[in-house]
């Protein structure tokens, strides 16, 4: 078998968080007045949260400062605290579960490999912060995606090689980190229907077989 340990997103591939973070920073850009909406949103799947500020502020005309773009995060963050409280194991997206106990009992690590600072509530909302061999998020990098830091860090961790790691995967940019990384990678969902570079690709996670995923 050429893979030896699987890392997985967490928004848009264990659990879908955008509708929140969607609501988070449409609530911040109303009261700044400015221009967001859902395609916008697309374009923040899986960069981190200056990064997706960023992104928001470029309809704007107004030049904040580093503290006021500091503020606002912290805002929309806060916003986006109180809504994911609302998460339930039942929002764990189909096929993760079933594929989480293939992995264990082919004897296969696992590993979360996320840009959210949020992870560590959002692994406990869902009932899955004892369910990966490790947990690297937003709080333990430097660089976010699409640099391969994330899962790099998470390899080390699981003491398995880049090239012996599958990433899945739902964001363009972290497509393109699994593979700068030298792993391979599941593009799901989202990434699914754009990432040509991708090793595999499939809509959701019911779709997979274990089999196609451990010899590639
Ligand atoms: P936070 P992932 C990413 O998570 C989200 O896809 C992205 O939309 C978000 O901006 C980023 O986390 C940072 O999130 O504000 O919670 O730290 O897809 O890498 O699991
Ligand atoms: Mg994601």
């Amino acid at each position: 078998m050429t893979i030896k340990a699987v890392i997985f997103d967490l928004d848009g591939v264990i659990v879908t968080t955008d509708n929140y973070h969607y609501e988070a920073w449409k609530q911040l850009a109303d009261e700044e007045n400015i221009y967001f909406d859902r395609e916008i949103n697309e374009r923040l799947r899986g960069v981190s949260r200056m990064e997706s500020l960023n992104i928001i502020l470029e309809k704007s005309t107004k030049n904040y400062s580093e503290d006021e773009k500091l503020e606002m995060a912290t805002r929309k963050n806060n916003y986006y605290k109180e809504l994911i409280k609302n998460l339930t194991p039942c929002d764990i997206l189909p096929g993760v579960n079933e594929l989480l106990a293939s992995l264990k009992s082919s004897n296969i690590k696992t590993a979360i490999g996320s840009s959210s600072k949020n992870s560590p509530n959002i692994l406990k909302y869902i009932g899955l912060d004892n369910a990966f061999d490790t947990t690297v998020d937003g709080n333990d990098i430097k660089n976010s995606k699409p640099d391969p830091e994330v899962f790099l860090k998470a390899a080390e961790k699981l003491n398995v090689s880049p090239s012996q790691c599958l990433v899945v995967e739902d964001a363009e940019a972290g497509v393109e980190a699994a593979l700068r990384g030298g792993m391979k990678v599941l593009a799901v969902g989202f990434a699914s229907k754009c990432c040509d570079n991708a090793t595999l690709c499939s809509e959701d996670l019911t779709k997979v077989a274990i089999k196609d995923l451990l010899n590639i």
